[in-house]
């Protein structure tokens, strides 16, 4: 009894502690609650996972794809960071991946993804990331699994609430994290201007059907709050978008006290059909702007990057019934919409409960004009009027909610690190199970779109603590993985993931395992520097540039034998693989160089540049083991002082020029061969 009620006491002191500083508590004894189910996650050797888990990489600024249920590693796909494994960001074809109005950016903050979806369902085309730290959007190919596209977004700092995606991929959306001083603004303020000064932005991305380009529709401009995160509605509530606001007390400084003010922030409610008519009608206005588009060419097998400069945006104030505020406990983080459309759960970090909205109470209060005044030229909801209901003593700092499509919900909950599930009818809590620990997002594979498959559920832990060997000051970063397929939900498999996982969606295999591509087609290349053959291959000057056509087949390069570079010139090898078999990459690597090697797919080419820096003899090899003869796939380039006569020369397979005696330089006690 007496040890019940101390207990009992500690629980709340530590929760209460918890909740004061925003810190995760532990969940009481790790090991003992730490029991797998390896048979529920194991995938035999040879055999195939159910799911493709594609996983956003947090500060590394690239993605990850893993099985699921085994927890396997496939690859990392490089998006907003350079890659010395492919070469990504380094050769000169995927440079221009990432530039932006900066200028070259190769490092971003990777926290989103979003799948495309064809009514509302998973369709396997196009993964969209975003790029938190210098505005950006990446949409990935899943029949290469590499980057195809990176639009910059303008008028924005933070591009946190992105990229979200409507049912049928009409848009993705980028709403800015911190409001800022527009981009045709002299931004030159004074921070503390902020309440006058600084205006927050959303943009619609639209997404090309077939090719799946994008390009920023329109964007609306709103209040200075900061926006969080974002769902679009769906079935009943396809044309709307909501996204969560923080900081509506418009706070510049120690945000963590003064914008944690007020009771309630916001949930922004936009019908973007009604945007759309309005920018039809001719009610957007234009604003100069600069932000870079960049594409890759799999034909060119080159990226371009183009800088725009302008964007329509629509004013709130011109557009009546475009946007609502719904009062919400209190600074939200995400918003999630349910499988059906009708429930809006917006996960308040400070609030002691969960409300959930009710898209058709939500559409009544707007019929019956039950509203509560305006923010910032911004009509309120009533709060009871969108109200659903509030899911009570869910746990401590809820954050993301998922859903099984059997009616049900789970959200992570932050502070008290557990997963709790509820029902979405009644808002009854069913199960809740730890964590370990302080969890961040969660996913269950399908679970933002309308048909969930709700058999198992991923966590995305902030800490790993006493989990894994430890490997000094950093430990390593963890998801895991739970069997949601019964009434109680069981822990059965920890795996880490690279850099800090956020969001990811998880999609069945056999949606995307059949269409990837093997090759490209090397008579389809039309790549400026290809060599289509050993019989294209050549080097030629052009003032201190020297390009080399290379070619690359099991197991030899050609040319090469490469003489007459000079020090101070900037070589360029342009490598073909003329291989057409899959999965047989060829690698370039040369010493001294002092960017990365390339990594060269069957018939694409890739070009590394590097500079000769002395004079000497360099080899270069293929660095990708590609046959039993790999090791032989190599060769020399020789690099002469400035003056020197050594004319340009290249060859494979023969011994030309014929060596003069006195060109043999004596080396100690050579032999004078
Ligand atoms: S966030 S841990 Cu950057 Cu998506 Cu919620
Ligand atoms: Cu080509 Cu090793």
């Amino acid at each position: 009894m007496k040890s019940d009620y101390f207990k009992t006491c500690m629980v709340l002191m530590v929760t209460s502690a918890c909740l004061v500083s925003m810190q995760s508590c532990k969940p009481k004894t790790a090991q003992s609650a730490a029991r797998g189910d390896a048979t529920k996650s194991f995938v035999a050797p040879g055999k195939y996972d159910e799911f493709y888990n594609i996983v956003s990489g947090g500060f590394n600024g690239q993605v990850a794809v893993y099985g699921i249920p085994s927890g396997r590693l496939f690859r990392i796909i490089p998006v907003f960071s350079q890659s010395p494994e492919s070469g990504y960001g380094f050769s000169e074809e995927t440079k221009p991946m990432l530039n932006t109005s900066h200028g070259f950016v190769p490092w971003d903050d990777q926290h989103h993804i979003a799948l495309s979806q064809t009514k509302g369902q998973h369709d396997g085309r196009w993964a969209f990331a975003n790029g938190n730290n210098t505005p950006r959007i990446a949409r990935i190919d899943l029949t290469t699994f590499r980057t195809s596209e990176i639009l910059e977004i303008p008028n924005s700092a933070g591009n946190h609430a992105s990229p979200f995606i409507t049912e049928n991929s009409e848009y993705v959306v980028a709403a800015t994290r911190f409001s800022v001083p527009l981009d045709d603004q002299n931004g030159d303020v004074p921070i503390n201007t902020y309440k006058q000064n600084f205006k927050g932005s959303i943009s619609f991305v639209s997404v090309n059907p077939t090719s799946g380009e994008m390009n920023i529709a329109f964007q609306i401009r709103t209040p200075g709050v900061n926006f969080d995160l974002s769902r679009a509605g769906k079935g009943k509530s396809h044309g709307w978008f909501f996204f969560s606001c923080y900081n509506s007390e418009k706070a510049n400084t120690l945000l963590e006290v003064n914008a944690s003010a007020k009771d309630k922030d916001f949930v922004l409610a936009v019908n973007w059909k009604k945007a759309e008519e309005y920018v039809k009608a001719g009610k957007a206005k234009k604003q100069a702007v600069k932000y870079a588009h960049n594409i890759y060419n799999e034909k060119t097998h080159t990226a371009s990057s183009t800088i725009q400069t302008e964007v329509v945006v629509l004013d709130p104030a011109d557009c009546p019934d475009m946007m609502y505020m719904i009062p919400c406990p209190k600074s939200p983080h995400g918003t999630d919409v349910d499988p059906t459309g009708e429930y809006i759960v917006a996960s308040g970090k400070l609030a002691a409960s969960i409300p959930v909205f009710s898209f058709t109470k939500l559409q009544k209060a707007i019929a019956d004009r039950a509203f509560d005044g305006v923010y910032d030229g911004i009509t309120v909801i009533k709060y009871e009027a969108a109200l659903h209901g509030e899911v009570v003593k869910p746990g401590l700092g809820p954050l993301h909610t998922e859903f099984d499509g059997k009616g049900n919900a789970y959200t992570s909950m932050f502070v008290s690190s557990e997963i709790v599930k509820w029902r979405l009818s009644d808002l009854e809590v069913l199960d809740r199970v730890d964590t370990y620990y302080a969890i961040g997002h969660l996913s269950v594979p399908g679970g933002p779109t309308a048909k969930p498959h709700g058999k198992y559920m991923i966590a995305y832990n902030k800490m790993t603590k006493d989990r894994y060997l430890p490997t000094g000051p950093e430990l390593t970063q963890s998801a895991q993985l739970y069997d949601i397929s019964g009434e109680k939900m069981k822990l059965i498999l920890d795996f880490p993931t690279t850099g800090e996982p956020h969001y990811a969606e998880a999609i069945p295999a056999a949606l995307i395992q059949d269409k990837q591509m093997k090759i490209f087609k090397i008579e389809e290349n039309t790549h400026a520097y290809v060599s289509k053959g050993e019989g294209q291959a050549k080097v030629e000057r052009n003032g201190n540039q020297v390009h080399v056509w290379m070619t690359a087949i099991r197991s030899h390069l050609t040319p090469d034998n490469i003489e007459g570079v000079i020090v101070g010139d900037e070589v360029y090898f342009h490598v073909t693989n003329l291989e057409q078999d899959w999965d047989v990459p060829h690698g370039f690597a040369i010493k001294g160089a002092n960017n990365a090697e390339i990594l060269i797919m069957p018939g694409e080419t890739q070009s590394l540049k590097w500079v000769a820096d002395r004079t000497g003899i360099f080899p270069f090899y293929c660095t990708d083991f590609c046959s039993a003869l790999h090791q032989e796939m190599s060769g020399y380039l020789r690099v002469s002082p400035v003056g020197s006569t050594v004319a340009l020369h290249f060859s494979t397979g023969t011994n030309k020029p014929v060596v003069s005696a006195d060109s043999v330089k004596p080396s100690g006690s050579a032999s004078g061969n």
